[in-house]
């Protein structure tokens, strides 16, 4: 774990004056180069959540695992849950390199402490969920996530780059499951249509509250780890989705949808944004349940926490 460094007092114009200069020259901070606190906590928060999103993400799909249709779908859900568990590991190691330990954000998201994403809190109730959430929910990621490549703090902005390839391929497994159910009976078109009703806003909510209500989002932009804002990017991902419904067949559900020749971009209506609020507060569909199953998957990984450690230390006393 790295140390938090504090600079001392007469130290600090040059810091901050060296600071200022990477971030304005693109250039990366990296974990010993001084940085102002008020940097270091928001990328704690932002790549906690993050972190903790992949995790708890894999619940809503691991629903399916057992009753995926056919070995081949069932061989692909389990390799993309286990992406996600890689990701969460990128993203944990990331955060500690900024003098966080992994233990204390698992304690803070299972005591409710920190948040993980909006989306994670919906239930996936039939299968054609499992494409939805790759087409929509990977594809809302990727919007996000492609621009927190340019990110200006290193190890967040490198673990990003395998994240988005991984993801990207996430998203065409999503919407191949899609094609295949638009291809086959009147019955599966109707559950892949109506996932996308349910998916649908919840998606757009991704990207956090409106411009307007976001706290974080200015300053992010100055340190350059935000490259867009959340609205910037919720138009990108309408942007680059509706097409990908028509070819699909889809229709998105929302009566304000309509191409705006002046802008060049799709207008939208509103996500009811009291909903986003109530899920991010704690009640959403499966807040409770979800927080719940990963508390009790980190009680029962006490004893290979303990038993890994005991190895290290054994391991330590043998080779000194
Ligand atoms: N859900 O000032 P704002 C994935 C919070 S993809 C919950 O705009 P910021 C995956 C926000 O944290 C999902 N909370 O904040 C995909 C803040 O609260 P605090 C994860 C939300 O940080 C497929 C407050 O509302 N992706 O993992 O500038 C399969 C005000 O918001 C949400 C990331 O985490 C939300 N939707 O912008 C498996 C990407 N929206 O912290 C897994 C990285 C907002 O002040 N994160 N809040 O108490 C980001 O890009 C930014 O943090 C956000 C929010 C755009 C999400």
């Amino acid at each position: 774990m790295v140390p938090v460094q504090t600079a001392e007092p007469e130290q600090v114009p040059e810091l901050v004056e060296r600071f200022e200069a990477v971030i304005a020259a693109e250039q990366r901070i990296e974990p010993r180069d001084w940085m102002p606190d008020a940097y270091r906590a928001t990328l704690v928060r932002q790549i906690a959540q993050h972190a903790h999103s992949e995790i708890i993400g894999m619940q809503p799909e691991g629903n399916w695992l057992t009753r995926a249709p056919s070995l081949r779908r069932k061989a692909i859900l389990l390799a993309k849950a286990q992406d996600e568990a890689g990701h969460g590991l990128y993203l944990y190691a990331a955060a500690e390199t900024l003098g966080v330990d992994r233990s204390e954000l698992t304690e803070k998201l299972i005591s409710g402490r920190q948040k993980y994403s909006s989306i994670f809190n919906y239930p996936t109730l039939n299968f054609a969920d499992v494409g939805v959430i790759g087409w929509l929910v990977d594809g809302a990621a990727i919007c996000n996530q492609v621009p927190l490549c340019r990110c200006s703090y290193g190890p967040y902005a490198r673990a990003m780059v395998r994240v988005c390839k991984e993801e990207s391929f996430h998203q065409r497994q999503g919407y191949e499951l899609l094609m295949t159910l638009m291809h086959g009976t009147e019955a599966q078109r109707a559950m892949v249509q109506d996932a996308v009703d349910r998916w649908w806003w919840p998606s757009l909510m991704m990207f956090g509250p409106p411009d307007g209500d976001s706290p974080n989002t200015a300053q992010s932009m100055a340190w350059r780890i935000k490259r867009h804002t959340n609205d910037e990017l919720r138009q990108r991902f309408v942007d680059m989705t509706v097409p990908q419904a028509e070819h699909l067949g889809v229709t998105l559900p929302d009566p304000e949808l309509r191409w705006n020749e002046e802008r060049g971009s799709w207008d939208f209506g509103e996500p009811d944004w009291s909903e986003l609020m109530r899920v991010i507060k704690g009640d959403g569909p499966c807040n409770t349940q979800r927080i719940e199953v990963r508390r009790a998957a980190h009680e029962d990984g006490a004893w290979v926490r303990e038993a890994a450690a005991a190895y290290a230390r054994k391991e330590k006393e043998r080779h000194g």
